[in-house]
């Protein structure tokens, strides 16, 4: 699978799911969380009441209301506490359940944020390595044809451009 890279607001993409960065509340928050409540519209919370929260390294599925998205799939990445609680484990586990979860609605694109990369304090070029990682292992008889990285800032973009180039050098 070929990632994309996009530099922008998650929020405006017309894919079949974009990847919300929650918290274990699923009640909303800053970040790209605050963002996609807003695009949403209030239903969105409400809906989210009911799925009674999630796991850290785990993921929930949402419809998108008022995104251009039709679904919005809640990971909720670790905090990053210096990297002995197992958060490259958990952040690795967002990115797989979230890709799980798209798949089993058939769903055909996805995109990402940098989960945990804002408020949650994840070192970025260790994140982008676990993102790419997880978002290039192999899917076989999967849905998903077009999975999108998406980055907010220039800084981000270039890095992700490096980290990608570097991983498919390996591979
Ligand atoms: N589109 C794409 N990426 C974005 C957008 C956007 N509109 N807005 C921010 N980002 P963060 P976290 C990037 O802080 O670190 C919330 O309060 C941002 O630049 O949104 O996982 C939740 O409720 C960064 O690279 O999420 C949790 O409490 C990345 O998205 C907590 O923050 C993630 O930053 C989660 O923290």
């Amino acid at each position: 699978m070929k990632i994309e890279l996009i530099e922008g607001d998650i929020t405006q993409l017309a894919v079949d799911a974009i990847v919300n960065a929650a918290n274990a509340s699923l009640l909303g928050g800053g970040g790209v969380d605050g963002a996609i409540h807003r695009a949403a519209g209030p239903a969105l919370l409400d809906y989210c009441r009911g799925l009674g929260g999630c796991a850290t390294g785990d993921a929930k599925l949402s419809p998108g209301f008022d995104l251009p998205a039709r679904y919005v799939i809640h990971a909720v990445g670790p905090v990053w506490h210096g990297g002995g609680r197992d958060e490259a484990g958990l952040l690795a586990s967002c990115y797989r359940r979230a890709l799980e979860l798209a798949e089993r609605e058939g769903l055909e694109s996805i995109a990402f944020p940098m989960i945990s990369c804002g408020i949650y304090g994840y070192p970025h070029e260790a994140a982008a390595k676990i993102a790419i990682g997880a978002l290039c292992e192999p899917r076989p008889n999967g849905s998903l044809k077009r999975v999108v990285l998406v980055a907010f800032s220039a800084q981000m973009h270039a890095l992700l451009e490096r980290v990608l180039v570097d991983a498919s050098g390996k591979r």
